[in-house]
């Protein structure tokens, strides 16, 4: 099945591909002389993928307001249909990252089905005990799975393992657990008695895992609380991943730390020891910004897939991060924003399989910093769009994404078949 009608973005590739077969083979030439096959890094073009959170496909918010557009979709069941024609534009987005209970329903095997027939896949279930659901008997207000009231933290921890049975039904390998929980005030809280809190609350959910499955916890540095965070960074993820166990990882969202550190040394750590089990990308420049991937610091993202890179190519074991994208898309079409996020991030990847690695580790080892961050330079600089769009045009997705989408227009088309809620405004991320 397919959202987007195949003759509009056959007759848009068609306008596009004699450009293309052009620019790539131009490119090709250029870096056959450095020793490359653009073939070769197409094809890793074309296996890239990156999952899209099944809560950027509505217009985000803030604490101040929301301003839903036209047509957005309602349910779980619309956003798969539009985390469809995010994969049929840019090819690469076959998997998506459900957060509950936002996208909770009767039958699991219902919502499967549906994903099924659009080829797409369920990635990292995300939970959610940071907001307090209508009835719920105890409150999430003092935290989670830290709350000093035992009551919270086993609702907090049945949360969780309920999240697992949903992915379970839904095909999906692992739990990803951001918890809000911290204080406001110094003297609030105890940080050594609630990080133990939150430790024996997670040991209950790890053992809830199954055989295959992975844990991964997701560090904040502030928001919603504002003075300390019980999983502030990645220190704090490492030692509660490591006393957890194997099955336990850290996830590492971009916009969780504060302005300026250098987030490509903690992935470094991150693998050497093991324990990176993936991102959530996006971009920013003050806190938590969720702004589109590579929009503002895009060879932050770049030097971040060169340490995965390098890992990859120095064959580290135990090394299988999960690419997902977290944003909030306040006053662009999530569709829009989402496949140009997706196809900046497979941008980054790309360029960093330029590097000559060889050749960077002599300059390393030499001290030679000029011919070093020069080789990482090298690779940066190369516009590797060619390469990006013969892969989608490979995989049936198309050469120019965004002109094919409104060619289709897509949007219009939802407005009369969803008509929106008026009283879906007030404020809030979702
Ligand atoms: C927290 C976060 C987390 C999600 C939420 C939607 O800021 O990054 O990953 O649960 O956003
Ligand atoms: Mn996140």
């Amino acid at each position: 099945m397919r959202r987007i009608d195949s003759a509009v973005l056959h007759e848009q590739n068609e306008k596009e591909f004699a450009f293309l077969q052009t620019d790539f083979n131009a490119l090709g030439e250029k870096l056959s002389r450095d020793g490359i096959d653009i073939e070769a890094i197409t094809k890793a073009a074309e296996a890239f993928q990156i999952a899209v959170p099944s809560w950027g496909t509505g217009t985000g918010g803030t604490r101040f307001a929301r301003f839903p557009g036209q047509g957005e979709p309602r349910n779980i069941f619309e956003k798969v249909e539009d985390c469809a024609v995010i994969n049929e534009l840019s090819g690469c987005t076959d998997s998506i990252s459900p957060h509950f209970p936002w996208d909770k329903v009767d039958d699991f095997s219902e919502l499967k089905q549906h994903a099924d027939a659009y080829g797409l896949k369920w990635v990292s279930v995300n939970s959610n005990t940071f907001q307090d659901q209508p009835g719920q008997a105890v409150s999430y207000k003092y935290g989670s799975l830290s709350n000093t009231e035992k009551a919270s933290r086993d609702l907090a921890i049945q949360h969780n393992l309920d999240c697992i049975s949903y992915g379970q039904q839904l095909g999906a390998k692992s739990l990803t657990v951001w918890v809000g929980d911290g204080s406001n005030h110094p003297g609030q809280q105890h940080f050594q008695r609630a990080f133990e809190r939150y430790l024996a609350s997670a040991e209950q959910i790890y053992k809830g895992l199954p055989a295959d499955w992975e844990m991964h916890l997701e560090h904040k540095m502030f928001e919603p609380a504002f003075y300390s965070t019980v999983i502030q960074d990645w220190g704090s993820s490492i030692l509660a991943a490591m006393h957890l166990g194997p099955k336990c990882k850290s996830l590492v969202d971009l916009g969780h730390h504060a302005p300026n550190t250098n987030i490509e040394m903690i992935v470094a750590r991150l693998i050497q020891f093991k324990k990176l089990g993936g991102f959530h990308f996006n971009d920013s420049k003050y806190g938590d910004d969720d702004l589109d991937s590579g929009s503002l610091q895009p060879y932050q993202q770049f030097l971040i897939f060169n340490e995965l890179v390098d890992a990859e190519h120095r064959k580290e074991s135990e090394f299988n991060p999960a690419y997902m994208l977290d944003q909030s898309h306040n006053v662009t079409d999530p569709i829009e924003i989402l496949v140009i996020s997706a196809i900046e991030v497979q941008r980054s990847y790309i360029k960093a399989l330029l590097v000559n690695r060889e050749a960077l580790y002599g300059y390393q080892d030499a001290n030679d910093a000029i011919m070093a961050s020069g080789e990482l330079k090298r690779a940066f600089n190369f516009d590797v769009a060619p390469i990006l769009a013969m892969a989608r045009y490979r995989k049936g997705a198309a050469i120019n994404p965004l002109k094919t989408y409104r060619a289709a227009n897509y949007r219009n088309a939802m407005a009369p078949v969803r008509p929106r809620d008026p009283k879906a405004t007030g404020s809030g991320i979702i």
